[in-house]
C-alpha cells in the first residue's frame, strides 16, 4: 500500500503536493513546465524540498540585485509547479532577472533552459536533516482538500521515517532527486549549474557566496557578500525578513496559523529525531541506493581547532 494516500496528485511513478494547477491535467500542467518559454538571463534555483531553497533563493535574490534587500515575496511565487498560470512570470520586463526555481526532478525541467545552458543553482542538504525538516513540514501544512490540519498522513515519525526507508516520498525522493542531477552533470546534460551544499553555506559561508557570485556574473564586494550573509541568517531572515514578506498565504496554511518555512535551520536536528535503530536503518538506505553516487555530505558541523 502506498504510504502517500491516493488523493495526491502522481506524475508518471512518483506523488506531488496538491497546488491547485496539480489537482486537474496534472500531465498537461507539466508539459507546460518542459515548454516553459525560459530567457537566457534566467537563474533557475532547483532544490529537494527542504534543503534550504527559501534560503539560498533570498541570497541568490541578492547578489543578482547586487544589493542586501529582501524580496518582497516568498520563492513560491516563482516556483513552476505551483503556479496556475505563467503569465505573470513572462510579464517580467526582459532587463528584469527572473529568478524561478522548481522541485521537480531533473527530467521534468523546462526543456529550453536545460539544452541552451541557461543558469542552475543546485542546492543540496543532507538527506537525515531533509527527512526531520519534511516530517515537520507535513504535520505543519493543512490538508490542501480539507483545510484542517492532517490526519492520516505523516501520521507519526516512526512511520513516517519507515515508509521514507521504503523509498516512498514526494517528488520521487530524495535519493532519485539528487542522483538525477548527479547523472545529468556528470553526462553534461547539465553544464552551467553552481552546486553548493547547505552544510557548506552555513559552516563557511563567504567563500560559497563569492563563488555564486562569480557563477551569477555579480561583481560584488566582500562587504557587501557579508551583510548579505548576516541579512540572510536564520535569525535575520527568520525575523525582519519574514515580517518584510506577504506571508498570508502560509500562515493561511498553516495549521498553527504560524509560518512554517522556518523552523531550526540547522546542521545535525536529525539526532533529535532518529532512534538509533532508525539511523542505522538510513544509513543503510544510503548505503544502498548511493553506492554508484561520489556525492559527499556532512550530517554534523565540523568542529574547528
Ligand atoms: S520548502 O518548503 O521545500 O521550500 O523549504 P526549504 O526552504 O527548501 O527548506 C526549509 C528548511 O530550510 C531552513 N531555512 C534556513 N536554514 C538556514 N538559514 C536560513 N536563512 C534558512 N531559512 C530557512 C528551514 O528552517 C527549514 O529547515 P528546518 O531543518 O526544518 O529548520
Amino acid at each position: 500500500m502506498s504510504y502517500i494516500p491516493e488523493r495526491f496528485p502522481r506524475y508518471k511513478d512518483y506523488a506531488l503536493p496538491p497546488f491547485p494547477p496539480l489537482k486537474g491535467n496534472i500531465s498537461g500542467h507539466l508539459d507546460k513546465i518542459k515548454d516553459f518559454e525560459s530567457r537566457d538571463s534566467d537563474i533557475f534555483i532547483c532544490t529537494f524540498p527542504k534543503s534550504g531553497t527559501n534560503w539560498i533563493n533570498e541570497i541568490v535574490s541578492m547578489i543578482s540585485k547586487g544589493r542586501s534587500e529582501y524580496s518582497e515575496v516568498y520563492k513560491n511565487t516563482a516556483m513552476l509547479e505551483a503556479l496556475p498560470s505563467f503569465g505573470a512570470l513572462h510579464d517580467v520586463p526582459e532587463s528584469t532577472t527572473r529568478i524561478i526555481n522548481s522541485h521537480l526532478p531533473f527530467a521534468d525541467l523546462p526543456s529550453k533552459h536545460i539544452q541552451n545552458g541557461y543558469k542552475v543553482v543546485h542546492f543540496l542538504r543532507n538527506p537525515k536533516d531533509v527527512a526531520v525538516s519534511f516530517y515537520n513540514h507535513l504535520t505543519n501544512i493543512k490538508d490542501f482538500t480539507t483545510m484542517q490540519a492532517p490526519k492520516d498522513y505523516p501520521a507519526s515519525w516512526p512511520l513516517y521515517i519507515e515508509h521514507y526507508c521504503r523509498g516512498e516520498e514526494f517528488y520521487g525522493g530524495w535519493f532519485n532527486y539528487e542522483k538525477g542531477f548527479e547523472k545529468a552533470k556528470e553526462t553534461g546534460e547539465l553544464s552551467n549549474v553552481f552546486t553548493a551544499h547547505y552544510e557548506q553555506l552555513k559552516q563557511d559561508p563567504l567563500p560559497v557566496l563569492r563563488a555564486l557570485a562569480n557563477f551569477l556574473g555579480v561583481k560584488a564586494t566582500d562587504e557587501l557578500l557579508e551583510d548579505i550573509n548576516e541579512r540572510c541568517s536564520f535569525d535575520k531572515m527568520s525575523t525582519v525578513g519574514a515580517s518584510e514578506k506577504d506571508d498570508s498565504v502560509i500562515k493561511a496554511m498553516s495549521v498553527t496559523g504560524k509560518n512554517f518555512i522556518f523552523r531550526k535551520g540547522q546542521v545535525g536536528d536529525w539526532k533529535n529525531w532518529f532512534t538509533v535503530a532508525q539511523n542505522e536503518a538510513f544509513d543503510r538506505l544510503i548505503e544502498t541506493n548511493m553506492k554508484d553516487s561520489k556525492l559527499k555530505f556532512r550530517y554534523e558541523y565540523i568542529v574547528k581547532d
